[in-house]
């Protein structure tokens, strides 16, 4: 191994959420001076607006800094468990992680799930306990629990405070002394992963990279295995964290290849890019073999997306096709419905994940979206005894065809002070759970249930907070399909149906849901011209039904009467709305009101 090889450290940062990673990540960029400590405004890595107001990390972010003659290459990690699959592509570009836990929420269940990735990876695991300027915090108590999770003594668990700095200094000179420098060999022909990536309208595809063997440069031909296709390394780099030149990167390093590539559908993430040069004329084959790659993410709910303006569906096509490239976690495939018109059924890893792609449709790309009810994926037969997957509301077929219908079960964990038993097991008893077994970890307990998917994709998380007072937490797996009688609850207003709101329920339900879901719908939908019935119907009859009031908007109201050509503009802008109004429906669906429904479903 080289001497540079050997100063190189790559490690993550993973916790369960909001237990201060982004803030750590803060203090090792203040440390060592890789960001002017002017510039550092809170939760620096976390670029995204919608990460800044949610005060969530949504994507994982690279930054290279340097230490006492170390490169040290960070990823910081998302905490939420619907962007999961950010941390387990981020750990295969590294060789250690900090484990980070909160001081007063202690071991929480995503600190579980993370720490079990890492373990997978086989990375060096440094404990830490975060946020130990609080008051009333029980570091020794944490510092207890972490230590008998992972099987070490508690002086080997690192007590810090992420806010004020204190201790953080000795984490960082841990990360150079417990996680080792990269493997691989810098004379072999370039091996590099591909774990990340985005869109650059001038630079094409730029691929996030860990070189694993060899090496590349500005300028080299390169070949991209999975996909054999060949592009050229238009510029190489580092993420500091903004894309930073340089002239090349080396093994172990951590960087960017900007390749050109302007179909965002060529460079795939887990992809393997070696160098054209790595192609042997005789034998016709690479000299280098791929690396794994990653499993495909498996999508948990779907919903229909359609373009409020059906002009717009290209736009859509593209949009979507360039979020992926920046978060590989999501599917999509063109789907065409009676009544919404051409659009997309797209699979997420969770609702939070669903709400934040299409916030980023929105915002990034300007979309206005008809967005459906979120839905798993259930099973039918129908009577001519065929077995069908059903994805979304808009595929249920009539009552008359189904058979026999069918929805995804999970095992569900959930972790807690043991105070909270009770209420818990009450709350899992209301939705619909059954429970299978009681465990424990260090000082807490982990209870093991299992419920239906479609309960833990509406509210059951925000209940199962409000019971322990934020201190439980949970994760989920599907464990199989069990019979089910479903029906489709569908929505009508004004008497036309709106697809997008319709659900598919389990039939002692249609009476709560309808009533639910029209209260809702009043409360969301602005005043409209006319007074308008929105009524919940199952097979045809009404269950449920609200008045939409009336009310003409003023548009101008805000302008004060001040600047009459302004007024006159919005008097017709307001006209030709009515037009469209007209042309589409009776009713004026602001867009946010599909984003709200969904939220809330
Ligand atoms: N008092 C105190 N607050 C902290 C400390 N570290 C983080 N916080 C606060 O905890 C909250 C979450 O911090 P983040 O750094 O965003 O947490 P995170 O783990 O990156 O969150 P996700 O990326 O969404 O999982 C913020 O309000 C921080 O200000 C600390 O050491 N002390
Ligand atoms: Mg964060």
């Amino acid at each position: 191994m080289e001497e540079e090889q050997s100063k190189i450290r790559n490690f993550v940062i993973i916790s369960h959420v909001d237990h201060g990673k982004s803030t750590l990540a803060d203090r090792f960029l203040e440390i060592t001076g890789a960001v002017a400590k002017d510039k550092l405004g809170p939760q620096y890595l976390d670029t995204m607006e919608l990460e800044k107001e949610r005060g969530i990390t949504i994507k994982m972010q690279p930054v290279r800094m340097e230490y006492n003659g170390y490169i040290l290459n960070l990823i910081d990690t998302p905490g939420h468990v619907d962007f999961n699959y950010e941390v387990s592509r981020s750990l295969e570009a590294v060789e250690g992680a900090i484990l980070l836990v909160d001081v007063m929420q202690g071991i929480q269940a995503q600190t579980l799930a993370n720490l079990d990735l890492a373990r997978k990876h086989n990375l060096a695991i440094i404990p830490a306990i975060n946020k130990i300027d609080l008051p009333g915090a029980a570091v020794d108590d944490a510092c207890l629990e972490l230590a008998r999770l992972l099987n070490v003594s508690p002086d080997d668990v690192f007590a810090v405070s992420a806010k004020t700095g204190q201790n953080v200094g000795n984490l960082l000179d841990t990360v150079i002394k417990k996680i080792p420098a990269p493997s691989g060999d810098c004379q072999k022909p370039l091996r590099a992963l591909v774990f990340g990536s985005k869109y650059d309208s001038y630079q094409g595809v730029i691929a996030y990279v860990r070189i694993i063997d060899g090496r590349v440069d500005s300028g080299d031909k390169l070949f991209l295995i999975q996909n054999h296709l060949e592009c050229f390394a238009k510029e190489t780099g580092y993420f500091k964290p903004q894309l930073q030149k340089s002239n090349g990167l080396k093994t172990g390093e951590i960087g960017y290849i900007a390749t050109g590539v302007k179909n965002p559908e060529k460079v795939r993430v887990g992809e393997t890019i070696t160098l054209n040069s790595a192609f042997n004329e005789k034998t016709k084959t690479f000299l280098v073999q791929p690396l794994a790659g990653y499993d495909e993410p498996k999508p948990m709910i779907f919903a229909s997306i359609y373009p409020e303006n059906p002009d717009d569906f290209d736009l859509l096509k593209t949009a979507l096709a360039k979020l992926k490239l920046n978060d590989p976690s999501f599917v999509f495939e063109p789907e065409l419905k009676e009544f919404l018109g051409r659009g997309y059924r797209c699979g997420f890893l969770g609702t939070l994940h669903a709400e934040i792609i299409c916030e980023r449709l929105f915002r990034e790309f300007g979309l206005n979206l008809i967005i459906s009810s979120p839905s798993v994926i259930y099973k039918i037969t129908n009577v001519k005894g065929e077995e069908l997957k059903i994805y979304t509301t808009s595929d249920w077929p009539d009552a008359s065809q189904i058979k026999e219908s069918y929805e995804p079960w999970v095992r569900l964990e959930i972790v807690a002070p043991i105070d909270y038993l009770g209420s818990i097991s009450d709350l899992v008893k209301d939705f619909g759970g059954v429970y299978v077994n009681t465990d424990y970890v260090a000082e807490k307990i982990l209870l093991i249930y299992e419920i239906p998917l479609r309960r833990i994709i509406s509210g059951f998380y925000d209940s199962l907070k409000n019971v322990s007072q934020g201190y439980a937490s949970m994760n989920y797996q599907i464990v199989g399909y069990r019979s089910s009688k479903l029906v489709k609850l569908e929505i009508l207003i004004a008497g036309k149906k709106e697809e997008a709101f319709a659900k598919i329920v389990p039939e002692e339900e249609v009476f709560a849901q309808g009533r639910a879901i029209s209260a809702k719908l009043k409360e969301k939908l602005p005043p409209q011209m006319f007074a308008l019935p929105i009524q919940a119907v199952i097979g045809g009859k009404v269950i449920a039904r609200e008045t939409l009031g009336a009310k003409r908007r003023d548009v101008t109201a805000p302008l004060y009467g001040g600047d009459v050509t302004r007024k006159n503009k919005l008097l017709k802008q307001q006209k030709e709305g009515k037009k469209k109004l007209a042309a589409r429906s009776q009713i004026n669906i602001p867009p946010q009101v599909f984003l709200e429904m969904f939220k809330s479903s």
